[in-house]
């Protein structure tokens, strides 16, 4: 079944979501036959990326090698769904460039530092707190927002089922899937 291949680059707040819609948009596309492939912390920050830490220079790095891996995949006829915080904007347009226009769709999974912290599932937000985790995104390390995302969605107000459906809805209107 061809279909053109593309990358979704969610980027957000450790908590916000992303790899929970990343692994839902997944399911969905490989019900509509469109072949997939989730990156993540599970697959690259402990394989190819495991000699990077959360330094500025350590995830410029890690942002720069997931753009030139997800551009790998493209190639091959895969869409790619990155799930990595990205937090510099100058790394997401360097990852867009290398991509290209019309094949890098950059998806802000907004959620309040609040409400992140709140769900904190790994603990690592009570951590970053009390210093037993130093550089942590939102704490003391900086977020950058996206200004111009190709699409929002927001994990406070809607659930990840409604997200997930939103994303959908905004591929279909590109006419991607
Ligand atoms: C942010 C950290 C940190 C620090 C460990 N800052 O919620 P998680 O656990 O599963 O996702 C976070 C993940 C972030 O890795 P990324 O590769 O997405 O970050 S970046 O794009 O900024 O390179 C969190 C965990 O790793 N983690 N230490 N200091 N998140």
């Amino acid at each position: 079944n061809a279909h053109q291949s593309f990358v979704i680059w969610l980027t957000g707040l450790s908590g916000s979501g992303k790899s929970t819609l990343a692994n839902e948009l997944a399911k969905e596309l490989y019900q509509r036959q469109v072949r997939n492939y989730v990156l993540d912390g599970d697959n690259i920050r402990h394989g190819l990326n495991k000699d990077l830490g959360f330094s500025d220079e350590d995830r410029k790095e890690n942002i720069r090698r997931i753009g030139e891996v997800s551009k790998l995949f493209v190639d091959s006829g895969t869409v790619v769904l990155t799930a990595f915080i990205s937090p510099f904007i100058e790394d997401r347009e360097s990852a867009r460039q290398i991509l290209g226009e019309g094949e890098f769709h950059e998806i802000y999974v907004k959620c309040p530092l609040e409400e992140c912290e709140n769900r904190d599932p790994k603990g690592l937000y009570k951590k970053a707190r009390k210093g037993e985790i130093r550089e942590f995104t939102g704490i003391d390390s900086p977020y950058e927002e996206p200004a111009s995302p190709e699409f929002v969605v927001d994990t406070h107000v809607s659930s990840i089922e409604e997200c997930k459906a939103q994303v959908i809805a905004y591929l279909e209107s590109k006419q991607l899937i």
